[in-house]
């Protein structure tokens, strides 16, 4: 089966694609042009997708707002090696000056790292961004939604959204666009600063498949288990790209979720993390810290208080997330 982008498929494709190539020329006797380019594909990413090469999309947010510097620079170039030694073409995602951009320069990049004031732009952010003229990092959410509109089927991170812990209801914007985006999602579970179960559950009500990549439990992020279940396993990466095929027949809509544990060495155990969580959630509330930006401030705190096993932990993870992307990628060009 031809995998189709949503709307108009191909020509839809063909159309962002060639007007993210040439500018857009006004019509004769009209001062600005009928259409503009609703999102700006870099070169090698646009003919990857055209020629059918793997592609893996990866996100933005983790790199200004989910690590700390100077990692931050040096794993977002990381996870572009990763995907091309896994042997696909990186597409870093992220808004720039209002241009919804698939495929960051390196300047880019570095401007996101290491600007201060980058916004966190979230799927209900993409049509405030793009009129006002926005710099910011997409999440998980904004990411899968542009990616997907590219025609990109394998997304790469670290951890997704979740429903938050505590009394007020706060459920990441990264679900809701799981259930309603085709396009395979690699990550090691959600942070144990999450509430996992409900997590869990709202992804069985959604009807978002879970499949563990080598493994027959929940992984939760920085820890290799969650006593919670996966829907199914795959033991390698053509087993994956059968399963999303078969979505894609089926036309389902939602995305499927593959999870990967953190490799073994760099595991922090459940237990060992319970003390640090514990005094950051408390940390957190104490400031009223809550929003977009209550998980970079829970992320940096248990850093801190771990003495940087949690960091090591998450570059570690996202590196062998992205390449495990690029192979399933391989299999589904
Ligand atoms: N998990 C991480 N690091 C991160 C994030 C998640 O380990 O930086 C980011 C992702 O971009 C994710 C977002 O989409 O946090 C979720 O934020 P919120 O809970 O505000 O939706
Ligand atoms: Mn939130």
């Amino acid at each position: 089966m031809i995998y189709a982008p949503p709307w108009s498929a191909a020509a839809w494709r063909r159309f962002v694609i060639d007007h993210a190539r040439s500018k857009t020329k006004a019509a004769p006797g009209r001062r600005t042009p009928r259409r503009r380019p609703i999102l700006n594909i870099a070169p090698e990413v646009a003919d990857a997708i055209r020629d059918h090469r793997p592609v893996v999309a990866l996100e933005s947010t983790v790199i200004a707002h989910g690590l700390p510097r100077p990692q931050n620079l040096q794993t977002a170039q990381r996870l572009q090696e990763a995907v091309r030694e896994g042997g696909a073409v990186p597409a870093t995602i992220a808004v720039i000056g209002g241009k919804l951009t698939v495929g960051l320069s390196d300047e880019e990049i570095r401007i996101l790292a290491e600007e201060s004031g980058i916004r966190k732009i979230s799927t209900r952010d993409i049509p405030l961004a793009v009129a006002q003229g926005w710099d910011g990092a997409t999440t998980v959410a904004s990411t899968i939604w542009m990616a997907h509109r590219a025609g990109i089927k394998v997304f790469a991170t670290g951890g997704i959204g979740g429903v938050h812990r505590g009394s007020l209801p706060d459920v990441s914007a990264d679900l809701p666009e799981l259930a309603r985006t085709p396009i395979t999602v690699v990550c090691s579970g959600a942070k144990i600063v999450l509430d996992l179960p409900a997590t869990r559950e709202w992804l069985e009500t959604h009807a978002v498949s879970v499949v563990g990549y080598q493994c027959d439990e929940l992984p939760a992020f920085y820890s290799r288990g969650s006593g919670l279940p996966v829907d199914a396993s795959a033991n390698d990466p053509a087993e994956v790209a059968n399963i999303f095929r078969a979505q894609r027949d089926l036309s389902i809509e939602s995305a499927l979720l593959v999870v990967v544990p953190v490799p073994a060495k760099f595991e922090v155990p459940a237990e060992e993390l319970q003390q640090v969580l514990t005094t950051a959630l408390e940390d957190a509330e104490w400031k009223e810290i809550s929003g977009p930006a209550l998980t970079p401030f829970l992320l940096s705190q248990m850093a801190e208080r771990s003495g940087g096993a949690t960091l090591r932990a998450n570059i570690a993870l996202l590196e062998n997330n992205a390449r495990i992307a690029a192979q399933i990628a391989r299999e589904l060009v």
